[in-house]
């Protein structure tokens, strides 16, 4: 039981992604994501690097949840938590389906203008990636990706476009998805970069040419965000623009100094190389000896420093699950969760995905964060991917996932102590839908269940678990009664 109060008005609710949960990717004229080619693709042959090669030949994205087909329902059910705010994405290629075109897809606009319609009858407030790891497939293969500096304009029309069209409806944006994610993992999913060798390259372990294009990239994304922000502000004033960092916490493994350092060097790379742009304007002083010793030279037009200066976002919003440690031994590097490479942390517990539960590890994050930036923040993805069972009656006992929750919505309340300016939580995800990572349905972490399944069976029919009606009085309760 905390003591701590949650601010009035503080932005409680859930979240999901468009690629992950809408499913029917060719409807009313959606073109092709780069998710939707995922194991099948040029490109993403064998993307998914944990549990699901054997499925290859089936692409997740295609069916997912079928939330484009329970929109009604699905918002009800979000309501009948309580929800002040519901995180989703547009799926670019529902506006424009080659991602080049001109003129919008009407039905694709009049679909996601339905769903914020809704949400507003309930009271509802749309909270909008406008990429989430589902940039249209096109793009990559006739520019490139993110590699050219086309996609800047492609962006911006699209940014544009919603904008103007949801202008009154939705109010709250965020740029990219985990926009530091694709700078760490070769970014061909949501950078649109070819693969490496039939699979994604990482930092670190890349080659400095692919790093070179990496960066590069990532640079023409920083820039499409910032010239995105500024069009959001001068559209309507009461647009709020966040960027969206993939939160990565990073120990020492020992006192050692060097393992500090290392750790010290990898947290700020990860976090702040992307945070330090879309914050405050400029890439961070370490930025350019990473550049040289890495030989790169990114290509930057004189008027992209003034275009970042210019385009600095409102509230700094951010995913967290778990946390990783550093050594300096390289023989111990392996995968510790959501997309972050390093050691395990002999301190903590690990899922059977190979995540840690480090609730503190979040408190650490704000307070961090929070020293640097003094922004608004909010916890925009944070959940645990879990194997659930249906009784014979119908129910999910799923307390190992409120025991998750509650102890990273009392270490958020701890961090509002400490003097963070917290103002939203949207859990991931609310409802079930296929795991980014590796592609699978049973990896749940959803407060309502999805009758869907690995060998694609089930009717798609929802069943709120025991975590719904706890959520909801904590929503209720304003976060006191965990
Ligand atoms: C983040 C992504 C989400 C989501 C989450 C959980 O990196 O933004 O899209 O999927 O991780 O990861 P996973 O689905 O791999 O368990």
């Amino acid at each position: 039981m905390t003591t701590t109060h949650f601010p009035d008005g503080f932005l409680w609710g859930g979240a999901t992604a468009a690629n992950q949960y809408e499913g029917a990717w060719q409807a009313d004229g959606k073109g092709e994501s780069m998710a939707d080619h995922l194991l099948g693709g040029t490109f993403e042959k064998r993307r998914r690097f944990a549990a699901n090669a054997h499925q290859a030949g089936y692409f997740p994205s295609h069916e997912a949840s079928a939330g484009y087909h329970h929109t009604e329902e699905d918002i009800k059910l979000m309501a009948g938590m309580g929800f002040k705010v519901y995180r989703l994405s547009v799926a670019w290629t529902r506006i424009f389906p080659n991602g080049d075109e001109t003129e919008p897809n009407r039905a694709g606009l009049a679909y996601y203008r339905h769903v914020f319609e809704l949400c507003h009858q309930y009271d509802i407030e749309p909270l909008v990636t406008i990429s989430h790891f589902e940039m249209p497939y096109q793009l990559t293969v006739r520019y490139g990706g993110w590699a050219n500096r086309h996609l800047i304009d492609c962006y911006v029309n699209y940014a544009t476009t919603l904008f103007k069209e949801y202008a009154g409806l939705v109010k709250y944006w965020l740029t990219f998805n985990e926009v530091n994610i694709g700078f760490l993992l070769g970014g061909h999913t949501s950078l649109g970069l070819p693969m490496v060798d039939g699979r994604p390259s990482i930092l670190g372990e890349q080659d400095d040419t692919q790093t070179q294009l990496s960066l590069q990239a990532l640079h023409h994304q920083l820039v499409a965000s910032a010239k995105a922000v500024q069009i959001a502000h001068a559209l309507d004033p009461n647009n709020l623009v966040g960027c969206m960092i993939a939160g990565q916490v990073t120990y020492p493994l020992t006192a050692d100094p060097a393992d500090v350092l290392l750790a010290q060097r990898v947290t700020e790379l990860n976090n702040f190389y992307c945070g330090d742009v879309q914050v405050r304007g400029n890439y961070p002083s370490f930025a350019k000896r990473y550049w040289d010793e890495h030989h790169v030279t990114l290509a930057m037009l004189p008027e992209d420093l003034v275009t970042l200066k210019a385009g600095t976002v409102d509230f700094y919003a951010f995913s967290y699950y778990s946390s990783s440690a550093e050594t300096t031994d390289p023989t111990q590097r392996e995968f510790t969760g959501n997309l972050s490479f390093g050691v395990k942390n002999p301190h903590l517990k690990y899922s059977e995905w190979g995540w840690s539960t480090d609730p503190s590890g979040l408190r650490w994050y704000l307070n961090t964060v929070n020293s640097r930036y003094q922004l608004p923040m909010m916890v925009v993805e944070n959940g645990l991917g879990a194997v659930d069972t249906v009784t014979e009656d119908n129910k999910i006992y799923d307390d190992y996932r409120i025991d998750y929750l509650k102890q990273h919505i009392e270490s958020m309340a701890a961090a509002l102590t400490d003097g963070v300016n917290l103002i939203g939580y949207t859990a991931w995800s609310w409802i079930d839908i296929v795991s980014a990572g590796t592609g699978q349905m049973g990896k749940r972490y959803g407060l309502v269940y999805v009758a869907r399944d690995d060998t694609q069976q089930g009717d798609y029919h929802r069943i709120p678990k025991k975590s719904y009606y706890w959520y909801k009085r904590v929503i209720a309760s304003n976060g006191t009664n965990l």
